[in-house]
């Protein structure tokens, strides 16, 4: 296991409390990476270090630190730029990465799907390329874990040319990819159910109420960012109305200050995520950051361009505060409070999301001539509930808005009943 410290440098205005709280952030990451934390430094000034980012007393004050701890690895706070990192390795003679570099680790190692692991590598080797000097050795000499690992099994490439001409496979590889999931998305933009996407900070309980309400088993951990793979399920709505449900996509957590080559790799995902016709943006309430988290969520949603019209805020974790029943009364159709572990308030999520798409619903029987009948066209547009067959017709039982019947009986013909 490695050992660590963390070193972070702030502006002399920004308060103790607000330092605390990000560095310890930044431990829960270094935790999820496999490293054990052994002690923090941060230094407040304004303008860095050119040389080391800190100021020379503070960097021999970590030298002797280092020796007498053990320690292997050190995690700035801040992005490093190669100049530093590499005078800073050389001076101290173990690893040093910052936190971008740690965060792109953490998602080497979770991605599993094919589409993920090209996007981790995507993200890897943009933030790479502006560092590398020369060959740009640097990177692999220090070997080990933490801040080298590429996604899977793949190593990572550290020459300039060969980095280049792999983003742009990568890029193309990407392309295809997006190729596929539009065309999904065209035939899931013509389901007759609404897609709804979780949303939220890193460890907030997105794949904890994705399991509650799908019953699938999915990785639920303390650790950051445990969902990188976005996964869509049915849910069920029996327990309102027989026969209703709608569709539900788990999917990578946020946090503050996320790399943006992570962002721009990640396009793909979060594209599906602007295309859905609901987001519930889901905020631990029991961290007492979670008004920050909030924001910082709120602020990459409003950067995709998502209305806020489509979002409904769902305040999880409410089992873990005194008196949480006197929430429950505070739920409305734009923000709920639930505990999606202890199944409090998900029943109430529901009804909202049931009143939000099928309110005006209803139960239609459609005879259609044998000859006519198509079930998958009609599947896209209507909820089947039943099928049977008399004469030359086919009888189909549907749920439907009287809107959408309307459009149909253009289309299709039939009898309505
Ligand atoms: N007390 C309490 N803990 C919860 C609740 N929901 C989730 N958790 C815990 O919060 C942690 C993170 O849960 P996840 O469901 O993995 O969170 P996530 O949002 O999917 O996180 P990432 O995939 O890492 O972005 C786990 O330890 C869960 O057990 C809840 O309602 N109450
Ligand atoms: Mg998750």
């Amino acid at each position: 296991m490695e050992r660590s410290i963390i070193v972070g440098l702030f502006k002399t205005e920004k308060h103790k409390y607000e330092i605390d709280c990000i560095l310890e952030e930044l431990k829960l990451l270094i935790e999820s990476a496999g490293a054990k934390v052994c002690d923090l430094f941060y230094q407040k000034r304004d303008s860095p270090d050119k040389k080391y980012l800190i100021g020379k007393g503070k960097v021999s004050e970590i030298k002797n630190l280092i020796n007498v701890k053990d320690i292997n690895l050190i995690v700035f706070y801040n992005y490093l730029n190669n100049i530093q990192q590499r005078n800073l390795e050389n001076y101290f003679k173990i690893k040093v990465i910052d936190r971008a570099r740690l965060i792109l680790d953490i998602f080497a190692t979770r991605a599993k799907s094919i589409e993920g692991k090209l996007q981790v590598e995507l993200a890897q080797l943009l933030y790479l390329l502006p560092r590398l000097t020369g060959k740009g050795i640097e990177l692999s000499r220090l070997g080990g874990g933490i801040g080298t690992r590429g996604p899977g099994e793949t190593k990572l490439e550290v020459d300039r040319r060969r980095i280049k001409k792999r983003i742009s496979v990568l890029k193309k590889r990407l392309v295809k990819v997006r190729k596929n999931r539009d065309v999904q998305r065209k035939g899931r933009k013509s389901y007759p159910v609404p897609v709804i996407s979780l949303a939220g900070y890193t460890s907030a309980g997105k794949s904890t109420l994705f399991k509650q309400l799908t019953s699938e088993e999915v990785t639920i951990s303390e650790k950051l960012f445990s969902t990188l793979d976005p996964l869509l399920r049915r849910v069920c709505l029996d327990e309102i109305e027989m026969g209703y449900y709608f569709l539900l996509s788990d999917t990578v957590g946020f946090i503050r200050n996320m790399p943006k080559e992570l962002l721009q790799s990640f396009k793909t995902t979060l594209e599906e995520m602007v295309q859905s016709d609901l987001i519930l943006h889901i905020v631990d309430i029991s961290n007492s950051e979670y008004l920050n988290q909030k924001m910082e969520v709120e602020k990459i949603l409003e950067h995709l361009n998502i209305q806020n019209s489509k979002i409904i805020t769902v305040y999880n974790k409410i089992d873990s505060m005194e008196d949480y029943s006197s929430f429950l009364n505070q739920s409305n159709e734009n923000e709920i409070f639930i505990s999606a572990k202890e199944n409090v308030g998900i029943l109430n999520l529901k009804k909202i999301i049931f009143n939000k798409y099928f309110k005006d619903y209803e139960r239609y029987t459609i005879a259609i001539p044998e000859d006519v009948f198509n079930i998958n066209s009609i599947g896209k547009w209507l909820i089947i509930v039943n099928k049977s067959k008399k004469d030359d017709l086919i009888y189909i039982d549907v749920l439907s808005s009287k809107k959408k019947m309307i459009k149909f009986r253009q289309r299709y013909g039939g009898y309505i009943k």
